[in-house]
């Protein structure tokens, strides 16, 4: 039995459910509101210290961290293995995850939550938004670099950008000659950095990766597989909860 403590928007629970997807396996899905805090009662964090979700729990017992659950449900369940056989190529893999969690996956917070999330923070107090800060057991620190009504500084989202144009012109030097960035079969890395791009394609960024032929071409292959539909159920994208990061695309377009 598996059950999944996830997030509809939350790019890391993208991670997993297009692994899910990929893979066939059925699970049971339970939505946290995370501006509603659902990620800090106390019976969640009993489950995921950290606070933040992507949560499985398999055979009552939990797994946490999106990459670690992506490996284990391909150790769990290895048919459609979703890992290279040789391992020096399963190395490549693993390499191409690291630079995924510390590179794009850190930047893309940043646009998010200037272009969508810091509304929810500017109606509060000074007081108010101090407790939300300090109640978040991983994201203290960077929640409390943000100015609750302007969001992060424009030097942050520079930098943001510049970190996302540094993964997509990496991922071209693979995806030129090849379909998927370890060969010719989707895996993991794949899966892992698809969810960040999504979302800074939703936020109006595509200008960092349209002159990139292979990496275009596998962005449109990855939104084409069964799963990714299955993963980005509606509901998923900000522009549906927030329409005004339509302009945003439209001015970029
Ligand atoms: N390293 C963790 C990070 C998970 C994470 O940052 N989750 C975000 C959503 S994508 C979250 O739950 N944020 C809630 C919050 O900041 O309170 C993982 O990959 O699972």
């Amino acid at each position: 039995m598996l059950e999944l403590y996830n997030a509809i928007q939350s790019t890391c629970s993208q991670k997993v459910r297009m692994t899910l997807a990929e893979k066939g396996i059925d699970f049971v899905e339970h939505r946290l509101k995370l501006f509603k805090q659902d990620q800090l009662k106390p019976e969640y964090l009993k489950l995921n210290p950290n606070g933040v979700v992507p949560t499985l729990v398999h055979d009552g017992k939990p797994v946490i961290d999106s990459s670690v659950i992506m490996e284990y449900l391909d150790e769990v369940f290895p048919e459609k293995s979703l890992t290279p056989q040789k391992s020096h190529q399963r190395a490549e893999m693993r390499a191409w995850m690291r630079f995924f969690e510390e590179v794009p996956t850190s930047a893309v917070r940043y646009p998010s939550y200037n272009a969508a999330f810091v509304r929810h923070f500017s109606e509060m107090s000074q007081a108010e938004f101090t407790d939300v800060v300090t109640s978040k057991p991983l994201r203290d620190k960077f929640l409390g670099e943000m100015d609750k009504d302007k969001g992060f500084s424009s030097d942050k989202i520079e930098q943001a950008e510049k970190s996302i144009r540094k993964t997509v012109l990496r991922m071209e030097t693979k995806l030129k000659d090849s379909p998927y960035l370890l060969g010719t079969d989707i895996s993991l890395a794949d899966i892992c950095v698809l969810p960040p791009l999504i979302r800074m394609e939703d936020l109006g960024y595509a200008n960092l990766w349209n002159d990139l032929p292979g990496f275009c071409a596998w962005l449109e292959r990855m939104k084409l597989r069964p799963s990714f539909k299955k993963a980005f159920y509606a509901g998923s994208l900000l522009s549906e909860q927030y329409p005004d990061i339509r302009d945003r695309q439209k001015r970029s377009a």
